[in-house]
């Protein structure tokens, strides 16, 4: 559809003002918040990504490409979503030590939030013992570990070490995503499920209280 084509534009060519317009007149023209997200906003990054990657754009470039983006996502963010709220699961959420990352991780909280669970969002560049200590201070049931660089993969798997090790393995479940994550890696290190995206991650983190 033209609407998206034009956003994936207007986010590569770092246009805020002209990428918001055109988010609020997708929304009024019926266009659900979700397709404008995935179709629109992600789509738009991906290509950020292959530039960022054939150097057609450097780092500062990806970083507004990434600021812009998360405006237009705090407007389509009260209509994403919109589940019943009866679970009252408390989640961790955070990006490994090493990733800065956290557009991906910062819309699964949303998500999960939007499903009716307590979210408390770490941040990014988490330590295992940050990940273990604000297990304890949460009294969370559910860590959710992101990572979006195959050199922070790893991370993931010390920090389940680092959980194990605490002696809090049993009490909390844990799941991992991110764009190079998968569920055969997922299986291998130790965690209880894997998300590819935001939305089933929440579903998933509500299968895992329930
Ligand atoms: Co980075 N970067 N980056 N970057 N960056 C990637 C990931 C990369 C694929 C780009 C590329 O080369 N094509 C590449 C990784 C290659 C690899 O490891 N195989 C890369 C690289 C190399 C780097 C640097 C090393 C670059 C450098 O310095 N030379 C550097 C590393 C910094 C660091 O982390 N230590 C770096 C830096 C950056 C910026 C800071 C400039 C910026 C991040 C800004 C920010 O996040 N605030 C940035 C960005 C924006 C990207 C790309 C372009 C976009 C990522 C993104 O936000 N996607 C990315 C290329 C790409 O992915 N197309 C790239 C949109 C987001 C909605 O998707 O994060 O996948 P995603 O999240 C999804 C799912 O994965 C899932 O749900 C989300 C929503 O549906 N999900 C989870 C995510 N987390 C989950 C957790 C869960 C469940 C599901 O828990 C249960």
């Amino acid at each position: 559809m033209n609407d998206f084509n034009e956003i994936k534009d207007t986010l590569v060519n770092l246009d805020e003002q002209r990428l918001l317009q055109l988010v609020k007149n997708a929304l009024e023209n019926g266009i659900p918040a979700g397709d404008i997200l995935n179709k629109g906003l992600i789509a738009g990054m991906d290509i950020v990504g292959e530039k960022m990657e054939n150097e057609d754009m450097f780092i500062p470039e990806v970083l507004m490409a990434a600021q812009i983006m998360g405006k237009g996502v705090e407007i389509l963010k009260p209509l994403l979503g919109a589940e019943e709220t009866s679970s009252r699961g408390s989640v961790l959420i955070g990006t490994v030590k090493g990733d800065l990352h956290d557009i991906g991780k910062n819309l699964v909280a949303m998500m999960m939030e939007s499903a009716g669970l307590v979210v408390h969002n770490l941040g990014v560049d988490i330590a295992p013992e940050e990940f273990v200590r604000m297990i304890k201070e949460k009294n969370a049931n559910i860590l959710c570990l992101s990572a979006l660089l195959t050199t922070t993969m790893p991370m993931m798997k010390q920090t389940i070490d680092a959980v194990v090790e605490s002696g809090l393995r049993d009490q909390v479940k844990i799941m991992v995503g991110g764009a190079p994550v998968t569920q055969a890696f997922a299986d291998d290190i130790g965690a209880d499920a894997f998300a590819s995206d935001a939305g089933s991650a929440a579903k998933g983190a509500k299968a895992l209280i329930n």
